[in-house]
């Protein structure tokens, strides 16, 4: 990591952090928006899944982001048994003690709310609650203080052990469960340029052709520096990752300006001697020229690759000289090629990589598209690298399963 590690005014140790999500057949969002703007004001870290999600999806990403409660906004009916899904997948895996609440205005009842809490869950919030109620409540009810807890396992550890790093705390020492060698790579890139979705696309290849493999994310987003709330929403876009052999762990940045939390390197580690991933992908928050969130010109380097993700519209050439890591990056790709502007930047990008003389590949992906080819070149290329065993004909096999 480079020496350097800025910070800004500090957050609190242990803000709330509260996954929230749609249930599956149902796409009314635009309340649990409100509510995701509204909690991320008042210094929560939202992590927002979707709409139109299964339970399993729901209970995966709670552990896995080992949050203080589980959110449902639920509109097209199905609430009872939907919600008592939850609490009893969450259970099943060990991890009951996150609590489930939600709202879905009129069409949750009170009567429906009795059966509910019955059933286990923590409550309802009706139409006509004010929001500042609302919150108020959550601040009050669900903040805690981040404890190592012996009966975790699985996931659930690892989860808990990024939390109280995350937190400033010791983490506690896990058991090696698996035998992987972790191959890490830090994908940074500016505001949207599609690491994500690009990330998502990658983890579709790792799935398709490194069977039984397993692989990580660690998303790093960024936190307000006036509220010190966050939504964490690079989870949105991780299609692939409702799989079990993906982690995916979104982290707040809580006032560093590196472009990752000041915890990533510690995440890093705790993921690394697990032992259970194949490939671990770091991704940055959207970078500016002079970012180095992976240490690469300097200090520790905390990735054993770098990519650097851009789309078309950087501006122009000027701009491609001033970015920093264009001259250390080991991948560079350029998304976004459905772009009018991307034969240009192509040319452009090419040539600025051509002038370092460091033999930097530069791949054009789309990562909107499945199957683009680019992502299948990049994949790889990154796969050769860090050594996965991969099968071949993998796209092939995953473009047939899904014809
Ligand atoms: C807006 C809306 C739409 C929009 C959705 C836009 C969007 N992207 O979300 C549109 C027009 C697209 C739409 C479509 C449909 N809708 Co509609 N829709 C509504 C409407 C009018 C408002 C819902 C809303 O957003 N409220 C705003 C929120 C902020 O307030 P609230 O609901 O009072 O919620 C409070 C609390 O519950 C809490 N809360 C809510 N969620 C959560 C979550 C958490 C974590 C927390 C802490 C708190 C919380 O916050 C609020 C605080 O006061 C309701 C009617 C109604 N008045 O509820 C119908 C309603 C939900 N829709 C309905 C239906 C039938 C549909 C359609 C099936 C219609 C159709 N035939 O096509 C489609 C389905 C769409 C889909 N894909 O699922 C029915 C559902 C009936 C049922 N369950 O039996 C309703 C009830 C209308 C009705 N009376 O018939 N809909
Ligand atoms: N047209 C087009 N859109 C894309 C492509 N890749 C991603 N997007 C879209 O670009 C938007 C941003 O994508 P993300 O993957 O969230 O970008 P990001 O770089 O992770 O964004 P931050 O994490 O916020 O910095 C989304 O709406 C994507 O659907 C692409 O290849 N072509
Ligand atoms: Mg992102």
């Amino acid at each position: 990591m480079a020496a350097a590690k800025p910070r800004r005014a500090a957050a609190p140790a242990a803000p709330l952090r509260i996954l929230t999500a749609v249930p599956i057949c149902d796409g009314h969002d635009s309340a649990v928006t409100t509510i995701n703007i509204e909690l991320a004001r008042h210094g929560v870290e939202v992590i927002y899944l979707g709409y139109h999600q299964s339970a399993t999806a729901i209970v995966r990403a709670a552990i896995q982001e080992d949050v203080n409660v589980v959110g449902l906004s639920s509109y097209n009916g199905g609430h009872i048994v939907f919600f008592k899904e939850v609490v009893d997948q969450l259970k099943a895996a060990g991890s009951g003690d996150i609590p489930v609440f939600g709202g879905g205005g009129g069409t949750i009842t009170l009567a429906d709310e009795r059966v509910m809490k019955r059933q286990g869950t923590d409550r309802i919030f009706f139409a006509g609650t004010p929001l500042d109620d609302i919150m108020n409540l959550i601040k009050r009810e669900y903040a805690r203080d981040p404890k190592p807890n012996a009966k975790f396992k699985g996931d659930r550890a690892i989860a808990r052990a990024l939390t109280m790093v995350e937190s400033g705390l010791k983490a506690p020492a896990l058991k090696r469960t698996g035998k992987a060698k972790s191959f890490v790579v830090g994908v940074a890139g500016p505001g949207g340029a599609g690491k994500s979705t690009l990330i998502d696309e990658l983890t579709s290849r790792f799935l398709q052709r490194v069977p039984g493999g397993r692989i990580a994310i660690l998303a790093n987003d960024p936190s307000h520096p006036d509220t010190h709330g966050a939504i964490l929403g690079d989870r949105v876009s991780a299609i692939y990752a409702q799989d079990d052999r993906v982690f995916f762990r979104s982290l707040a940045t809580r006032g560093s300006l590196t472009g990752l939390s000041a915890a990533a390197p510690a995440a890093i580690d705790i993921l690394k001697k697990s032992g259970e991933f194949d490939l671990i992908l770091v991704e940055s928050v959207g970078v500016g020229q002079e970012s180095d969130p992976f240490g690469i010109f300097g200090g520790k380097k905390l990735v054993d690759a770098t990519l650097f993700v851009l789309a078309p519209y950087y501006g122009g050439r000027i701009q491609l000289q001033k970015i920093a890591l264009l001259n250390g990056a080991d991948f560079v790709a350029l998304n976004k090629c459905d772009h009018p502007m991307a034969h240009t930047a192509k040319a452009e990008i090419q040539a600025r990589l051509d002038y370092n003389g460091k033999g930097q590949n530069l791949y054009p992906t789309t990562a909107a598209k499945h199957f683009d080819p680019g992502v299948d070149a990049l994949f790889a290329a990154l796969g050769e690298r860090g050594g996965l065993k991969m099968s071949t004909g993998g796209e092939a096999a995953c473009q047939m399963k899904l014809a």
